[in-house]
């Protein structure tokens, strides 16, 4: 097993508290542009929240999963089902969360609706005693590095026009989406123009091994790493490609979870890590993984999946503790949506950081009007 130093037992010795209002809502709240992978394209971000009430208390979880199987096997629909089914009728007030999360290990898979209810309970445990998440989790209040993700374009120069904007907001790095057919031309045009911006390409599962002598010509653009460009489920086959590549590799959704961190950094699958903390099971899960890739010397960041302003306040207070060495893919809410169901929204600040949420739990608010306005389902379950 894995040697754990780190304060985050905190986190794992929260009780669960009295739970009076339980709430499942689905939102749908309209990108401002569509964002495409290699998968996939959304026109609208739907995601499931969990609403929790207690001692006169609000928390929230937002589960990770898109209405579609396209990045991830779970979605909107499924996480539903197995946290009212499976997930929540297990959570007993009196444990702690580190109890809760080896009875959910009895439900095989679904980490996305895990991290949801762990989510959800963990920011009422932080609101209950009055703390920020980020104490609970062991890291300082201090501002986070900020990075973007750039949908798949449709020619080199709207990509380039969506660089541009994002070098002048002051990005610390930049992600670009690639599939078969938009890469090779699409980096170099970066490149030209950028000389010496931190640049990373994402292909989400797009290549195969056969694939390896054109994802070579990639060592030529000086990218900080290339994510996920072999199938959304392997590791073997990423670490042979490591071995023919000088960019590091970067694992994305083949992680789900502590033992799937520890198998790729053994097999050398990977150099660095895209953490989600909604893919892999929550915030326990991901410190143990954080502490692991450390003592490995592997590089983590933080990864998102163009959370509204609720999961983006949780991957932001986990960018706090040690161990997040690279900047991830948090970037500010108005690049997402016009209007978000959370305050405040997420912003950089002249050096391009981002402050984390003020207040208890995950620091930010949902406004009523805006969730009732982007609710298309939703179900009282106590
Ligand atoms: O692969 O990291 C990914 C969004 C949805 C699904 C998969 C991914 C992404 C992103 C966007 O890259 C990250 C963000 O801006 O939140
Ligand atoms: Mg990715």
């Amino acid at each position: 097993m894995v040697a754990t130093t780190r304060s985050w037992h905190g986190i794992a010795g929260e009780r669960i508290g009295a739970v009076d209002r339980i709430e499942l809502v689905v939102v749908r709240i309209p990108f401002i542009t569509p964002f495409a992978i290699s998968t996939a394209e959304w026109t609208v971000k739907e995601a499931l929240l969990l609403r929790l009430d207690g001692d006169g208390l609000t928390a929230w979880g937002e589960c990770v999963a898109d209405p579609d199987p396209y990045y991830a096997s779970e979605t909107t629909s499924t996480a539903r089902h197995i946290i009212k089914d499976f997930l929540l009728p297990i959570v007993e007030p009196g444990i702690t969360i580190g109890e809760l999360g080896a009875r959910f290990r009895r439900v095989r898979g679904h980490q996305m609706a895990k991290a949801t209810v762990e989510n959800a309970l963990v920011d009422l445990a932080a609101k209950r005693s009055g703390r920020p998440l980020h104490e609970l989790l062991g890291g300082p209040r201090r501002r986070i590095m900020s990075g973007v993700s750039i949908g798949l374009k449709d020619t080199p120069d709207e990509l380039l026009a969506a660089v541009e904007e994002a070098v002048a907001a002051g990005y610390h790095r930049v992600k670009m989406k690639v599939k078969k057919g938009k890469d090779l031309e699409y980096v170099r045009a970066v490149r030209e123009r950028f000389g010496d911006l931190p640049l990373m390409v994402d292909a989400n599962g797009d290549y195969a091994l056969s694939d390896a002598d054109h994802l070579a010509r990639l060592d030529d653009y000086a990218l900080t790493m290339i994510e996920q460009p072999l199938s959304y489920s392997d590791i073997y086959q990423h670490s042979i490609l490591q071995r023919r590549l000088t960019t590091p590799l970067c694992l994305d959704e083949s992680v789900h979870d502590l033992d799937d961190a520890a198998a790729a950094i053994a097999l050398g699958a990977c150099r660095i890590l895209n953490l989600k903390q909604g893919r892999v099971g929550g915030l326990i899960e991901s410190l143990r993984i954080v502490d692991h890739a450390a003592a490995h010397g592997i590089p983590v960041w933080s990864g998102g999946m163009d959370e509204t302003g609720i999961g983006r306040a949780v991957n932001i207070h986990l960018q706090t503790v040690d161990g997040f060495s690279l900047p991830g893919d948090t970037s500010e809410t108005r690049r997402y949506f016009v209007e978000d169901i959370a305050d405040p929204p997420v912003v950089l600040d002249g050096e391009g950081f981002i402050e984390v949420p003020p207040g208890p739990g995950i620091g930010v608010t949902v406004a009523p009007d805006r969730l009732a306005a982007f609710t298309i389902h939703s179900e009282r379950l106590r």
